[in-house]
């Protein structure tokens, strides 16, 4: 048995207990209002929702199981995969067996690649990432199990081992997309012995003389896992899951909301609005260029991709992460040097709109310019990295809400006239 799972059993049976009680004990306190705005206006700021993976601030960002996401930059996704599930980083031969049953976990069974060669050339990637996150679906332990009918207190062990699998091969997976949406011959093995990201980086074929695009994929898989609960790919997985759905079901529904334009996709968004200023101006802009063409951008009633938060009110230390990493390995780059100013212009100019609650740059702003320095110029591929990434967030979340029996969720809608009625209107 791995050792995460001896270490989730000493962890999860006592957070299951911990959850019971408090509910007993503090099952009627009252934590909040609902107000008809949140209603009207995504639930926002409504707390109601469990997670303990990581927990996002307004003022501060990221935080993993209380570490500070500027304290992990340095820390291998697999590291953060543990802490989310146990609270805990691994030392050494946690993490080297973590790595050992992940990469014992990889193959993909032979109809996952026939579904992949049998999609049409046009499917958008992230599509196809869920498409075929689905066909591994016939492999779940816990749809077996449960049809077996395994006991409530063991629902966690099958979905850890469901997470587990899925996490091995979401990189293979994810790599072959990219090879054969963009005819770049046939797929690459995974090499033993490379960490979970570096061999992502390695299937996908990118050369990478001096290891800076394996340096890039770690940071960019490390700082994408997880952003609590009530995200939309976090929640969409979490409520699936909810339904005791399995984590393929679930997982494919989480990544199916990260990618719309709003979420996971404005890394695609900011790309590609990027690019256009670099070929509307010829290269790089002056300043004043740059402002109008942001406001050219808004006046046509779009949004300023990579900008804005639902939660956040800060510069996102995840931009702060990737802008570090920029400066440190590819300064002079083109279109890292745009990032670069449009961080300097953009929040100026929304900070001008009042209606706009957060100007800052949220992660997406400056992911897309580092990939594409290092020659994934694909822009619609890069949702599907996110996604790679966000699939351990997205498991971390299932299994401890199977940990502790958490019910289906099923909140109450209203109607118009109900919510008028009840507004006293
Ligand atoms: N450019 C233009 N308008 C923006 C804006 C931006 N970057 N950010 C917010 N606004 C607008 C909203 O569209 C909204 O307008 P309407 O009232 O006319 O609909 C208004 O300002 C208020 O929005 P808000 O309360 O500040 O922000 P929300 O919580 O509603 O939305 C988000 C948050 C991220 C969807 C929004 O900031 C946005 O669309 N940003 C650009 C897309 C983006 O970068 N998404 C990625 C977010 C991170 C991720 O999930 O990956």
């Amino acid at each position: 048995m791995a050792l995460i799972h001896d270490k989730l059993e000493q962890v999860l049976p006592k957070y299951h207990e911990n959850v019971k009680n408090f509910g007993k004990t503090h099952g009627e306190a009252v934590i909040g209002q609902i107000t008809v705005g949140a209603v009207l206006g995504g639930q926002r700021g409504m707390l109601s929702l469990l997670c303990d993976t990581s927990l996002v601030p307004a003022d501060k960002g990221l935080i993993i199981r209380g570490i500070p996401l500027e304290q992990l930059c340095d820390k291998l996704p697999e590291e953060v995969f543990w802490l989310l599930l146990t609270g805990e980083l691994p030392s050494k031969a946690e993490l080297a067996d973590l790595q050992k049953d992940l990469e014992a976990r990889r193959a993909i069974p032979d109809n996952v690649w026939k579904t992949l060669d049998s999609l049409p050339k046009d499917t958008h990637p992230m599509a196809a990432f869920s498409i075929l996150i689905m066909a591994l679906e016939r492999e779940s332990v816990f749809r077996k199990r449960y049809d077996e009918g395994m006991k409530k207190d063991d629902y966690w062990h099958a979905m850890l081992e469901d997470s587990l699998n899925l996490v091995a091969r979401v990189p293979d997976l994810a790599a072959a997309i990219y090879r054969w949406r963009y005819d770049l011959g046939p797929r690459i093995a995974p090499k033993p012995g490379l960490d979970w990201a570096a061999n992502y980086a390695y299937m996908m074929g990118i050369p990478d003389p001096d290891g800076g695009f394996t340096r890039l994929m770690r940071l960019y898989m490390t700082l994408h896992t997880d952003h609590e609960g009530g995200n939309v790919s976090a929640h969409t997985s979490h409520c699936v899951a909810s339904a005791l759905s399995d984590p393929y079901y679930s997982v494919a529904a989480g990544l199916n909301g990260l990618a719309g334009p709003l979420h996971g996709l404005a890394n695609q968004e900011v790309l590609q609005w990027l690019l256009d200023v670099l070929e509307k101006f010829g290269g790089n802009p002056s300043d004043a260029e740059l402002d109008k063409f942001a406001h050219d951008t808004l006046t046509s009633g779009r949004v300023i991709p990579g900008y804005g938060h639902a939660v956040l009110r800060v510069v996102d230390p995840r931009f702060i992460a990737f802008l570090n990493f920029g400066k440190k390995e590819c300064p002079n780059a083109p279109v890292f040097k745009l990032a670069e100013q449009v961080f300097n212009v953009v929040p100026e100019i929304l900070k001008g709109i009042q209606k706009i609650k957060d100007p800052w740059p949220n992660v997406d702003s400056i992911s897309g310019p580092r990939l594409y320095h290092y020659g994934v110029t694909q822009t619609r591929y890069y949702t599907v990295l996110f996604g790679v990434s966000r699939a351990m967030g997205l498991v971390a979340q299932m299994v401890m809400s199977r940990a502790w029996n958490e019910p289906i969720e099923r909140p109450k809608s209203i109607t118009l006239d109900g919510l008028k009625k009840a507004a006293g209107a």
